[in-house]
């Protein structure tokens, strides 16, 4: 296991541990019917890179914010993340029956259940951001609660949605431009590793030219994300990648890998990798890890 690897893991232990808590707590407190229950419980515990967690803990860090500290945050993020999983695997958006080799909740139980425990995650993440013991600073929470409702809304993720499936469903635009394409993707998937490289910068009270430098990195690394996860679909398996493939091209739908083709994609890649290590030079040694995430992005096998 290389070192990326064993703090991948770790800190996605961490976030396990964390959530496991969170939803254990709102059983109890608060008599949450049985059925939504365990459709939230089977959105978040089963499996996941817990890759965003991963970004928060370990920008935190190059802040002097410790795990713990940066751990409430993290498993924030990955509530609201879980959440979009689950509604876009419903028949009305992508209508996925394969999530993280399991059934996607709709699957598994029904629409209207998959739909309410994505609505209850997404209440959850910001109940958990809104905790004193996210950051004892509020200001800093309220920091925290503004930047993931715009990372996650209109100009963000639910808008970048919108315009994938405007163009998958009604045909508008017909022939969505590169352009288009990366623009959507910079707001459906690049938002979210955004506001998590954001987020370890606003738990550390990183300068403004930190943040900017950090905020930079997670848009370099959205798009390579995003990259990596088209060529999964157009060349992956699905046993390996956890998820159908192939779907893109049956559906005729535009990514970077369908508009440049295989072989410019990888090229624009590896530009994008080039990008984001740029991006951490201001941190020099201490940005080792975070580099070693951005290849992590670029090969990975689900
Ligand atoms: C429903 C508002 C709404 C938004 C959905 C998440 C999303 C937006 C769409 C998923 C479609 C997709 C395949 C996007 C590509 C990037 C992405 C978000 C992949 C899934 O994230 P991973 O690989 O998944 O981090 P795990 O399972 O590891 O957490």
């Amino acid at each position: 296991m290389t070192t990326f690897e064993a703090r991948l893991a770790s800190h996605a232990a961490t976030t396990d541990a964390f959530l496991g808590r969170v939803l254990d707590d709102r059983v109890d407190d608060a008599g949450v019917p049985e059925r939504l229950r365990q459709a939230m419980r089977h959105a978040v515990m089963a499996g996941g890179k817990r890759f965003r967690p991963f970004l928060v803990i370990e920008v935190s860090s190059l802040f002097g914010v410790s795990t713990r500290q940066a751990t409430a945050t993290a498993g924030a993020l990955e509530c609201l993340h879980c959440y979009s999983l689950v509604h876009d695997d419903l028949p009305a958006m992508d209508n996925d029956r394969l999530r993280r080799g399991q059934p996607t909740v709709w699957a598994a139980f029904d629409d209207w259940t998959a739909i309410l425990a994505g609505d209850a995650l997404l209440t959850l993440s910001f109940e958990i951001l809104s905790r004193s013991e996210t950051h004892a600073n509020p200001t800093v929470r309220n920091e925290l609660v503004s930047a993931l409702a715009i990372a996650g809304g209109p100009v963000g993720m639910v808008g970048g949605q919108a315009l994938d499936l405007s163009s998958d469903k009604l045909g508008d635009p017909a022939n969505p431009t590169l352009d288009y394409v990366r623009r959507l993707q910079a707001m459906k998937t690049g938002a979210l590793i955004r506001f998590a490289c954001e987020a370890g910068a606003l738990l550390g009270q990183a300068s403004d030219q930190e943040r900017l430098a950090l905020k930079s990195y997670g848009a370099h690394l959205g798009v390579v994300f995003q990259i990596a996860d088209d060529l999964l679909d157009a060349t992956g398996d699905a046993a390996t990648v956890g998820k159908a493939t192939g779907k893109d091209a049956a559906a005729g739908k535009a990514t970077q890998v369908s508009l440049l083709g295989v072989e410019a994609a990888k090229d624009y890649l590896a530009t994008m990798v080039q990008a984001a290590l740029d991006d951490l030079a201001p941190f020099g040694e201490r940005g080792a890890i975070l580099a070693q995430a951005v290849h992590f992005a670029a090969q990975r096998a689900k």
